[in-house]
């Protein structure tokens, strides 16, 4: 197995679900941790109560010149990232295409294509020269199916697998790793987050249903990393139990 108890892993989205919950797993392994998020406050309290060395960075990912910047001006016990995982993401709205904010959209662009982007771009020639590390990317179900409201997140989402996979194209011969984990259904702050703080509708997502944890992930997270460093899972889904399929809708009227 690959041993973290000497890795720099470097999570973006810590503040909460699945970053914060990584951030935990990893840190079991006595792994040094970079925790980025724009909620300077939560980063300090996960530092204050993980037993291994922190460093925090705060900024938005979508600001490109803060994420070169922050990579480049990392302290030299944080500079050389075995894992990157890129995590900070979010879905904003459930609206159908016509109906939806244009700024939404947008939002979710900038985040969880171009932020992602910059982060990778940002960490990936040191894992070259280093000739080893491993990028693990967050994507979605739905990347892969598509659902009523889901456009242009899932479409971001589809971004992160097919970006994944080039990755690995392009790092053949490098020994750096790429995953894309694409979970399903798993209560976090996700639909507070998509329902703008509306936490009865976010409550509704998950109600009568077992969904994934954060732990869960973060424990999927970790297996990728700590497998033997020939393995590479390429992409990686995963559902809780409860979720499943649907028919295709057919819309019918008398032709
Ligand atoms: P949470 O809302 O609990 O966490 C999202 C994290 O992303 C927070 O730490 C947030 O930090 C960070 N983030 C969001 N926008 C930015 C930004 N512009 N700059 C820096 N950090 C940012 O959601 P999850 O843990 O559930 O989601 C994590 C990832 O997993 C996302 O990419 C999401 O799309 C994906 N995912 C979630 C699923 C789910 O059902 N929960 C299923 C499949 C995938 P802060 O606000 O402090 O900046
Ligand atoms: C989050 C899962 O199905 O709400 O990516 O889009 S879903």
């Amino acid at each position: 197995m690959t041993d973290l108890s000497t890795a720099t892993v470097f999570i973006t989205g810590a503040t909460s679900g699945f970053g914060a919950a990584a951030a935990r797993r990893f840190a079991g392994d006595g792994a040094r941790l970079v925790l980025l998020g724009r909620r300077a406050d939560r980063l300090d309290a996960l530092k204050a109560e993980l037993k291994v060395p922190v460093h925090t960075v705060v900024l938005d990912v979508r600001d490109r010149a803060a994420v070169i910047d922050a990579v480049t001006g990392l302290p030299a016990d944080f500079a050389k990232i075995d894992v990157l995982v890129n995590n900070a993401g979010l879905a904003l709205g459930l609206e159908m295409a016509p109906q939806a904010d244009l700024d939404d959209w947008e939002t979710m662009v900038d985040t969880n294509i171009k932020g992602l982007m910059y982060c990778t771009r940002a960490i990936l020639p040191g894992m070259v020269e280093r000739k080893r590390g491993h990028i693990i990317n967050l994507g979605s179900v739905a990347g892969t199916y598509p659902y009523p409201g889901g456009n242009v997140y899932g479409a971001t989402k589809a971004f992160v697998e097919q970006f994944s996979l080039n990755l690995r194209a392009d790092l053949s011969g490098s020994k750096v790793r790429v995953t894309n984990l694409r979970p399903g259904l798993c209560e976090t702050e996700f639909s507070v987050v998509r329902f703008k703080g509306d936490a009865a509708k976010a409550d509704s997502v998950y109600a009568g249903t077992k969904p994934l944890s954060a732990d869960d992930i973060a424990e999927c997270i970790h297996w990728v990393a700590a497998l033997p460093a020939h393995i590479n899972i390429n992409s990686l889904e995963v559902m809780p139990v409860d979720q499943a399929f649907s028919p295709f809708t057919i819309y019918r009227e008398n032709h």
